[in-house]
């Protein structure tokens, strides 16, 4: 069970920020009000939200989730594989020490996006990507271990369109995995119940379970429907915004 969560309110600049989508230029008043409504989905799952001031110097740091890696053993702070998000570890970092007060870090030569880390009960899928390198999931693995998980790395740099692994799979618990068609057939997920997102449907496969509930992008209907099949309350909210700079539901916040 998940009690906090921490986010931070885009900044005006939001637009500025890194994004291969190709959808346009988000409007910020939006993206606000897509934050507010996720930030009470939260809250409605039983969580404490933490709001973080925007942050100018850092257009991308609304994405919080890339910069640490919380588990309930201990805590890691990453170095982002995008030199212009590398800053936004320090803000989260104040952050996080009240709660966390020994933190981990990844060092460089290791780079590591929190968007890459599944957690999967006492499992993590740790993706490599064009964001986390070798290096940075070496470590991590290593910081887990000694915290009592198991993990194993996944390269996804072969995978069309997918920033990150989060971009493709979602865990939602009891041994269950959203994850893409093009994940679906990796030895890596083999031993899991896997629930797919339909082809054209990808970008709902960033899902989030909070509590009782599972987050989903609005708009995929037959996602949601499956999910509700399965006895999952979901709650839909528009994304748009977010999605317009590679964002999905995981990034905006990290939750403990
Ligand atoms: C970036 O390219 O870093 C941001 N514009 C989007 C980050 C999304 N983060 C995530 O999916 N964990």
């Amino acid at each position: 069970m998940f009690s906090q969560a921490i986010v931070r309110t885009p900044a005006p600049n939001f637009s500025e920020g890194l994004t291969t989508s190709g959808l346009g230029k988000p409007d910020y008043r939006r993206a606000l009000r897509q934050h507010d409504a996720y930030c009470a989905a939260l809250e409605h799952c039983g969580l404490t939200v933490t709001k973080l001031e925007p942050d100018g110097r850092y257009p991308d740091s609304c994405f919080v989730e890339d910069t640490a890696i919380l588990t309930g053993r201990g805590a890691v702070l990453t170095r982002p594989g995008a030199a212009s998000r590398e800053g936004e570890v320090e803000g989260m970092q104040s952050a996080l020490t009240q709660y966390f007060p020994s933190l981990r870090e990844i060092g460089p030569p290791g780079t590591l996006d929190g968007g890459d880390v599944c957690e999967a009960g006492e499992h993590f899928f740790i993706g490599l990507s064009q964001r986390t390198n070798e290096e940075g999931a070496r470590q991590l693995a290593k910081i887990l271990a000694a915290l009592g998980y198991r993990s194993n790395v996944v390269d996804i740099k072969g995978v069309d369109d997918i920033l990150h692994l989060k971009s493709a799979v979602a865990y939602l618990g009891n041994n269950r995995l959203v994850v893409t068609e093009a994940m679906a057939h990796r030895s890596e997920f083999a031993g899991y119940e896997l629930v797919k997102v339909n082809s054209g449907d990808e970008y709902a496969a960033n899902s989030v379970r909070v509590n009782e509930h599972v987050l989903v992008a609005s708009g995929f209907k037959s996602f949601e429907k499956k999910l509700r099949r399965q006895g999952y309350q979901t709650i839909a909210l528009e994304m748009s915004e977010f999605q317009k700079m590679d964002g999905g539901l995981s990034c905006l916040s990290l939750r403990f």
